[in-house]
């Protein structure tokens, strides 16, 4: 299958990602075509400083390879690289309605954080993403929960498309982990744990091991002094439950056994500890890739440059298909 799926440069990517997206990447990679993407055009949809933007795709890329996806696999590569995101974006708005468009419910969550902002990039913003997908004639989206409306859109878009004029695309579906595909807030366990946030409500993959420590410790938790994995009534601890459980490989009900009779600081504490053991790879090849960027940039010529081969091959046939060669 033909899988893609990308991550917005807008800093440290956090333990969210990687459960609900990342982590998927590399199981698939084994067996199936994967295009990776940094998508620094969706980036700039949201207040963003230029001067840490090239930082940040570098940071990002590092963050993909020490999570272990192999270049010589997969094709690693940034948006921008590749013009013909852009020129089909801007097709096929021509053919997305506005109604559509104002539904979605990150267009309405970004207008609402940024409200000086609101830009017709950050509107469209789901079109580009279509674009990202349908370029690669992509079969399959690994991504988590928040963005599965965005997924859905892209099939419509797809579905729009070959119907007014001839088949091309294949309608891309999204994959969601099983457990992990929304990761919440530490500092508010009713929000998704999201990079723009404040960074005490997120553990970054590179956090060191002393602020992970705080982090935990000062995770929000519930009323009462049970480890027990309830969502609504203990919506706090469930979700350090599920991180547990997602970085051991242990059952949630296990892990409760394991804390019948002890409290929620007993249940942090080692909680930090499995955090710690389980980043401290992530940590080591970071350190190590930071002092590679040569070899970072090298990895992203080379796939900006496969990418666009099959890039240019789909917008030939979609520029004939639409009257415009
Ligand atoms: P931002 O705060 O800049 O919007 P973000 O933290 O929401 O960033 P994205 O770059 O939008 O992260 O998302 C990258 C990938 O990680 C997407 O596939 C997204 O679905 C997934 N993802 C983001 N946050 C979470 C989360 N809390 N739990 C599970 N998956 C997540
Ligand atoms: N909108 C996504 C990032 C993204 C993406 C894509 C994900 C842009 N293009 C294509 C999958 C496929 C987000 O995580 N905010």
């Amino acid at each position: 299958m033909r899988i893609f799926s990308g991550i917005r440069p807008t800093g440290g990517l956090h333990i969210g990602n990687y459960l609900g997206a990342i982590k998927q990447w590399i199981a698939m990679q084994e067996s199936n075509e994967c295009v990776f993407c940094i998508v620094d055009l969706h980036a700039i949809t949201t207040p963003y400083d230029p001067k840490e933007l090239q930082k940040n795709i570098l940071e990002t890329t590092a963050v993909y390879l020490a999570a272990g996806i192999n270049p010589d696999k997969s094709v690693i590569f940034v948006q921008s690289a590749v013009k013909e995101h852009a020129e089909l974006a801007w097709l096929l708005e021509t053919i997305t309605p506005m109604g559509e468009l104002g539904r979605m419910t990150q267009y309405k969550e970004k207008s609402k954080q940024h409200k000086d902002y609101i830009n017709a990039g950050l509107f469209a913003y789901p079109v580009l993403m279509a674009a990202d997908i349908l370029l690669y004639k992509t079969q399959a989206v690994p991504v988590g929960k928040d963005q599965e409306q965005h997924v859905e859109l892209a099939r419509t878009i797809a579905k729009k498309f070959n119907q007014k004029f001839g088949q091309v695309f294949p309608e891309p579906e999204s994959i969601l982990p099983k457990v992990g595909a929304k990761i919440m807030s530490l500092t508010d366990p009713k929000k998704k744990m999201s990079k723009s946030d404040d960074p005490k409500s997120c553990i970054s993959l590179f956090d060191s091991p002393e602020d992970i420590q705080k982090k935990i410790m000062s995770a929000e938790t519930d009323s009462g002094k049970e480890v027990i994995y309830n969502v609504t009534k203990k919506p706090g601890i469930s979700n350090l439950l599920t991180i547990y459980s997602l970085l051991t490989g242990r059952t949630t009900q296990d892990i409760e056994k394991e804390f019948k009779g002890k409290g929620y600081g007993d249940f942090k504490k080692a909680l930090a500890k499995v955090v710690i053991d389980y980043l401290e790879p992530f940590r080591r090849k970071q350190k190590e890739l930071q002092t590679r960027d040569v070899y970072v940039k090298d990895i992203l010529d080379k796939g900006a440059s496969r990418a666009k081969t099959i890039a240019e091959t789909t917008m030939q046939e979609v520029r004939q298909k639409m009257g415009l060669a």
